[in-house]
């Protein structure tokens, strides 16, 4: 009878929990289990933890990553040395650097010189894989009904099938509070289940199994890091029983599934290594609210939720009936509203994406995110910070996740000291500096990899996103502590570092290369538009601190530098000093166009000396390049072109984006696969609908044709303004601006092509409207909504 009760209650939850497999427009589905990892799994992930989903029905695979899980570093057998050197390097650079100044010279011949063999740098590695089999009756037949999906507004991968006449029910989640990557099975009858956690073949470990819990415990062959995995199962009812390596649960009941992972990393140059015992912490970790899968599902689902759902895009209305795999198949070939609904779940994959790849506590999101299955990854799964760690993180301020870039900040704080040490000994400079690429060991040095091996700009390139940082949410306490010794570390570096060229008289940065191709010279236009954008934001926060002295050094740095914006002979943007371009050219980094999208140097209708004729220039190169190209590559050309202001190119972008480079499970192929196109196309897909680079708000600047009508909100602008829009085929209908603080408010009216009432809620009324110069300008409120309505008067007719 009490089976019999629960077998009844189980029906239930699966009948209760079948609303959760309802077509909502955030959801990605499919009708097959997975079998390819890069292509099919679906990925859940709490910042530190990773899992890739699976879904089969009788041996389901959960692969499970930790971002701190990597080979390599301090410890490992032959010494590590972070990437510098044991003599000062500086005269040899300099000398090259001179060099330089007259002629160019070969990559291959600087890297000679100048590259270092990357030394113990270490791979990101998978932690392993649960593993869970399923006994079904030998009459059971095949699975059917089966459906497998991704809700990216609950957190939860879900999978469901019917066998014989039982129906299954799973769900899966990595919970941030709980730090545990968590699954639960339900069944209307009985479930017979082996489960056992697989260590990936290149490593042995110490597993030991008993009361309900799995114990997978060893330290890395080559540096001795230390992991551990608890992996509790815990049915509702029946028993639990150890069977060597494996666990066995024969139930009527629901089984919770809760896996720890741990390492004794610490993200702590140079001693990396802390002295809590992963194994004790794994084991508290599966304690965390006993066990409950309701209550650890609320509370990571409150968590998930209060990021997820600030945002909200409508670009069609309800959600596609077809598979995810299916709508991306078809995408273009006629059902626009198939084609909107698409786009708008692949604008919230990438948000969904950054939540779960980037929270505070953790490393930074890697090349893959969290997620990685292999020993030997492509790039070693790193951060590459010539562009792709920082496209990463695009999206996050104006997609209203700024909570996911704690990570990024640490990070590059901690790179800092060992940073400094590469000033000096690569420089004799002060401040700090790294070139292309760092893993979570401190690496700070060159690679002898002659197409991308110089890249001592990142530094600047990272302080941008401290800048940005204040700049969306006016924090002057993160300005002064966290922002301003990482920016002035980067501004003295270039004060040092930078060199006159004698043929103009200008600062200029070399040796000088330009994203990864091309000759070594001085000045190309990429390095010096990221020092020129450093120099700008360091004057302006020297500016709100109060440090005169370093205002004025870089209002002098700023007035003595190169600019590196120049219109060449075929009308384009160079990408080096000299007019050496190739107009057939259709590299993917598009550098130069730096000063374009991040950087905000290149604005549309100032037409003073440093800027005449760049915007027009800028396009010009950008039709040049073409849009074809790998993943991330495209992402950055939607960026471009939303910043060009051409809403219909930049959507031709994410159209090919979509079907040229994204996986069925909407991942990002570089190839095979790399996580930062899909947050560059996120980040596009507002620079489409809100631009604030020149803190004036650009309603709706790049909207495309094809995005007739619509929705979003929640957005954030930059001065602390969160912005929701809703538009038809004339532009804004109406559009609300909520202040965070008080202060100015700039709108560009030139944009409005009907009147708009203004309405000022009650407790906001401004204190000074100006309406000069295309800007509708006014003082608001903290706690102020201001919402602009197109006049009634206005029929849209198009
Ligand atoms: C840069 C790119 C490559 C790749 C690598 C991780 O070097 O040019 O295409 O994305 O980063």
């Amino acid at each position: 009878m009490v089976q019999g009760i629960r077998s009844l209650l189980a029906l239930a939850l699966i009948t209760v929990g079948s609303a959760a497999f309802a077509q909502t427009p955030n959801l990605l589905w499919y009708d097959k289990p997975a079998t390819d990892w890069e292509k099919e799994a679906l990925p859940i992930g709490n910042g530190r933890i990773g899992g890739m989903v699976f879904g089969g029905p009788i041996s389901e695979r959960v692969q499970v990553s930790e971002k701190s899980l990597w080979t390599g570093g301090p410890g490992a057998a032959g010494g590590y040395d972070y990437g510098l050197p044991a003599t000062s390097q500086v005269e040899l650079v300099k000398s090259i650097g001179k060099q330089l100044l007259t002629t160019s010279l070969e990559p291959e011949a600087v890297a000679r010189q100048l590259g270092r063999k990357m030394h113990n740098y270490g791979d990101y590695q998978s932690f392993g894989d649960m593993v869970i089999e399923s006994e079904v009756p030998a009459d059971a037949g095949e699975p059917t009904d089966y459906r497998r999906e991704l809700d990216l507004d609950a957190g939860l991968a879900r999978v469901k099938f019917k066998q014989g006449n039982v129906g299954y029910r799973r769900e899966y989640l990595v919970s941030h509070p709980d730090q545990v990557l968590v699954g639960r099975w339900y069944a209307t009858g009985v479930q017979k289940l082996r489960i056992r956690y697989d260590v990936p073949d290149n490593r042995t470990a110490t597993i030991s199994v008993g009361h309900g819990v799995i114990r997978v415990s060893g330290a890395l062959k080559s540096n001795g890091l230390r992991y551990a995995v608890t992996l509790r199962v815990k049915p509702d009812c029946g028993a639990v029983t150890a069977d060597g390596d494996s666990l066995r649960v024969h139930t009527e009941c629901a089984v919770t599934f809760i896996l720890a992972a741990r390492t004794n990393y610490r993200m702590a140059y140079p001693d990396y290594r802390s002295k809590v015992d992963p194994v004790a912490r794994a084991d508290k970790d599966v304690a965390a609210e006993g066990g409950d899968f309701g209550r650890l599902n609320t509370r990571h689902r409150k968590d998930h939720q209060a990021l997820f759902r600030r945002v909200s895009l409508t670009l069609a209305p309800g959600a596609s009936k077809l598979p995810t795999n299916r709508l991306r198949e078809q995408y273009g070939s006629g059902d626009a509203s198939a084609d909107r609904q698409l786009e708008q779940l692949y604008f919230q994959y990438g948000r969904y994406l950054l939540i779960a790849s980037s929270r505070a506590g953790s490393l930074p999101a890697n090349l893959q995110g969290v997620w990685n299955q292999y020993a030997t990854p492509p790039w070693n799964s790193d951060y590459h910070v010539n562009i792709n760690l920082q496209m990463n993180y695009w999206p996050a301020e104006m997609a209203n996740l700024a909570e996911t870039t704690p990570p990024l900040f640490d990070f590059v704080e901690h790179l800092v000291t060992p940073g400094k040490l590469s000033a000096q000994r690569y420089f004799g400079a002060r401040g700090w500096t790294l070139f292309l690429n760092t893993n979570i060991w401190g690496y700070v040095g060159p690679i002898d990899w002659p197409t991308a091996f110089w890249q001592p700009e990142a530094n600047a390139w990272l302080a941008q996103h401290f800048y940005e940082h204040y700049r969306f949410g006016r924090d002057v306490e993160f300005l002064r502590k966290r922002a301003w010794p990482v920016m002035k570390g980067a501004a003295e570096f270039w004060l040092d570092a930078l060199v006159t060229d004698p043929a103009s008289g200008m600062l200029v940065v070399s040796p000088s290369y330009s994203p990864e191709h091309g000759p070594f010279t001085a000045g190309a236009a990429m390095s010096q538009q990221i020092v020129l954008d450093l120099f700008t934001s360091t004057k302006q926060a020297a500016e709100i601190l109060g440090d005169k002295d370093m205002a004025a050094r870089m209002k002098d740095a700023l007035r003595d530098l190169d600019w590196g914006l120049r219109v060449g002979s075929w009308g384009q943007l160079q990408e080096w000093q000299s007019d050496i371009d190739d107009s057939r050219s259709d590299h993917r980094h598009v550098s130069h166009l730096f000063a374009l999208y991040p950087g905000r140097h290149i604005v549309r209708g100032v037409d003073d000396s440093a800027n005449r004729g760049v915007f027009e220039a800028a396009r010009k190169t950008l039709d040049a390049r073409g849009d074809a190209s790998t993943g991330w590559s495209r992402a950055w050309k939607i960026n471009f072109w939303a910043r060009l202001l051409d809403g219909n190119r930049a959507h031709k972008l994410l159209a090919g984006l979509l079907r040229d480079s994204t996986l069925p499970n909407l991942w990002d192929t570089h190839p095979p696969f790399q996580i930062d196109g899909n947050f560059g196309a996120s980040a596009g897909i507002i620079e489409m609908l809100l631009q604030s680079q020149h803190e004036i708000l650009q309603i709706l600047p790049a909207r495309p044709d094809a995005w007739v009508t619509g929705s979003v909100s929640g957005l954030r602008a930059r001065g602390d303004v969160t912005v929701s829009i809703d538009w038809d085929a004339c532009g804004a209908k109406q559009f609300v601006l909520e202040a965070g603080r008080d202060g100015n408010i700039a709108v560009q009216s030139v944009l409005f092509e009907q009147p708009y009432d203004v309405r000022f809620d009650k407790g906001s009324k401004p204190r000074a409207v100006n309406v000069e110069q295309d800007l509708f300008d006014f003082h608001a409120r903290k706690g102020g909504r201001y919402t602009f309505t197109r006049g009634a008067s206005v029929a849209c007719e198009r």
